[in-house]
């Protein structure tokens, strides 16, 4: 079967405040502006996107194993479920795709509990400290890990 034209973004809990609070750590970029900057990223080499966030955990979990069938690849920004989620991890393997995580902060700069994640050696690509521009460079590198997959 050929590999679908379609990638997942996953935006955590709280992402939908961005542009609204914080903006000293997150920036002026809206949740709207990720949506609009990944997927104008993922046209550029072909691919469409599917764009959840949610609050609650579970609705994420959905998410991810419906795109089994229908998508090649993840990008995720788990929000603060990076730092606490087995569950969250478990349903990224699970579901055996790619997988590319973004967070928009420099998580390693900041308090102790940010540095480790439940999602990172489940994920091939790793985007720290880009700011939202991070979900551009995370689709490009995710397409060439898919590319580079699809070559065998
Ligand atoms: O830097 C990132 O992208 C984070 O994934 C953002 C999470 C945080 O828990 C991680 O450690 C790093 C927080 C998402 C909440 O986003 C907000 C945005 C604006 C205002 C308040 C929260």
């Amino acid at each position: 079967m050929s590999t679908p034209r379609r990638l997942l973004l996953v935006n955590g809990p709280n992402l939908n405040l961005l542009g609204i609070r914080e903006p000293g750590i997150y920036g002026h970029e809206t949740l709207a502006d990720v949506e609009r900057i990944t997927t104008d990223a993922a046209a550029a080499h072909g691919f469409e996107v599917r764009a959840v966030q949610s609050n609650h955990e579970g609705v994420l979990l959905d998410a991810i194993h419906a795109a089994r069938t229908d998508c090649a690849g993840i990008v995720i920004n788990p929000g603060g479920l990076t730092h606490t989620s087995v569950v969250l991890r478990d349903a990224l393997s699970g579901v055996a795709l790619p997988v590319a995580e973004v967070h928009i902060s420099n998580v390693y700069e900041r308090e102790e509990f940010r540095h480790h994640s439940y999602v990172h050696d489940v994920a091939l690509v790793h985007v720290v400290g880009e700011g939202v521009a991070g979900y551009a460079i995370a689709v490009a590198r995710l397409v060439d890990v898919i590319a580079g997959a699809a070559e065998g």
